[in-house]
């Protein structure tokens, strides 16, 4: 049986943050794998997540089963967090899964159903899971250009001349916020031209969310995804909870389907739910329900936004700070794209040639694509970042 099995492709990102395990060197700089750490490069358990699980704990009396969709507390909670009545909450459907992968998988799978046929389209770049997942399910696939090589921010140009070549009943995938893994977005107008050409071609957006609040604020992050929600009959939405609350292993996330109407709406979630029972029938509960308690309670509310907004303005001021020091050194604004990119990632455009010298000469991991994870810095690093960004001819 398993002589037949053919090795499968490794997770790059997953690999790199194995050889960081291993690499001796105790000057080496982990920017590889997308984890909030803070300056002391720890992954805290945010204040209210250790609340609220404290609290479950004392006040949790069952661990039966829930249901196949979830906790509907959870989705209520999620649904308002991302979409605050853009669209009217009987349009809704809504799912529980193991993570925004787990979301990503099950959204998928239920375009699969409707619509075998479509092609999906997915950013050039984008997260490699997304055409990992796709290809799995064996469904077509296509790329739309994203990002400018020479600017390092968005190649709106050429995104829009893809967005033509969408064909009607196709689906585009988006990144809701803080763009994986280019830390390029698009504007407020770019996205309402984007949102103009996918009406066009008559596709349906699939937004994937997984940095709210790491962006521009947790209100500001949501505004792409509400205002994609409010121009479509139908979209599709993953949203993941593993970096905004910190509960990464927990496997929070979520799958919402708008629908026309609620009779559309019941039949979405009627799949939904089967597709949660075909692949591992209840969702996880524990971080759903930390997350909910969270959501509903004011004061643990108020704590989780000032420690999540604590976090964002550490990374744009890691940012700040890595651009500046790479303006003094080399005397250009040449990286001033750093300061403008937002989220965990910024790709600092060069050659796997010369990530692989930052990593050989310099301990300095960053995925092959020259991928940075800004929250692996501190002050102390980044000034060996930049120079070693400079030393390299980069
Ligand atoms: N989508 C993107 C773009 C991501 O970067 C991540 C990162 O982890 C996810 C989805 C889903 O993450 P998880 O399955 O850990 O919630
Ligand atoms: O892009 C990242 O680094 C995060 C974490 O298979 C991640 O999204 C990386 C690889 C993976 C799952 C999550």
């Amino acid at each position: 049986m398993f002589a037949h099995l053919s090795p499968q492709p490794k997770d790059k990102i997953l690999a790199l943050m194995a050889a960081y395990k291993e690499d001796p060197r105790d000057t080496k700089v982990d920017l590889g794998v997308g984890v909030y750490k803070d300056a002391s490069g720890n992954t805290p358990v945010m204040r209210a997540v250790k609340a609220a699980e404290r609290r479950l704990v004392d006040e949790q009396t069952s661990k039966a089963y829930v249901g196949l969709a979830g906790d509907p507390a959870f989705s209520d909670a999620m649904i308002d967090l991302v979409l605050d009545g853009a669209v009217a909450r009987e349009r809704v459907a809504a799912v529980a899964t193991p993570g925004g992968t787990g979301a990503i998988r099950q959204g998928l799978e239920l375009i699969k159903l409707a619509a075998p046929d479509a092609t999906v389209w997915i950013s050039n770049p984008t997260w490699p899971n997304h055409p990992s997942i796709i290809k799995y399910l064996d469904m077509p696939m296509a790329e739309y250009r994203y990002f400018d090589e020479a600017t390092r921010g968005v190649d709106f140009d050429g995104m829009l001349a893809d967005l033509k070549l969408v064909k009607a009943g196709d689906v585009v995938l988006l990144h809701g916020c803080c763009h994986n893994p280019t830390g390029a977005n698009l504007t407020a107008d770019q996205l309402q031209q984007a949102i103009s050409a996918i009406k066009d071609v008559g596709a349906m957006p699939f937004v994937d969310i997984a940095y709210q609040g790491f962006g521009d604020g947790l209100d500001a992050d949501g505004a792409a995804t509400r205002a994609i929600a409010a121009s479509f009959d139908n979209v599709l939405i993953a949203a993941s909870c593993s970096k905004n609350f910190g509960v990464y292993r927990e496997r929070t996330g979520i799958l919402m389907a708008i629908a026309r109407n609620q009779d559309e709406r019941d039949l979405a979630q009627q799949n939904l739910s089967y597709l949660n029972r075909q692949n591992y029938s209840f969702p996880p509960d524990h971080g759903a329900r930390v997350v909910t308690m969270i959501l509903t309670d004011p004061v643990l509310r108020a704590d989780w936004e000032a420690e999540l907004e604590d976090t964002r303005l550490g990374m744009l001021d890691l940012r700040q700070q890595l651009a500046s020091e790479l303006r003094r050194l080399s005397n250009s604004d040449r990286f001033d794209f750093l300061a403008t990119h937002r989220g965990m990632f910024s790709r600092l455009g060069t050659t796997p040639e010369k990530v692989e010298k930052l990593r050989a000469d310099h301990g300095i991991y960053m995925v092959g694509d020259s991928r940075m994870n800004i929250a692996g810095l501190n002050a102390d690093t980044i000034p060996v970042l930049a120079k070693a960004i400079i030393d390299s001819g980069i």
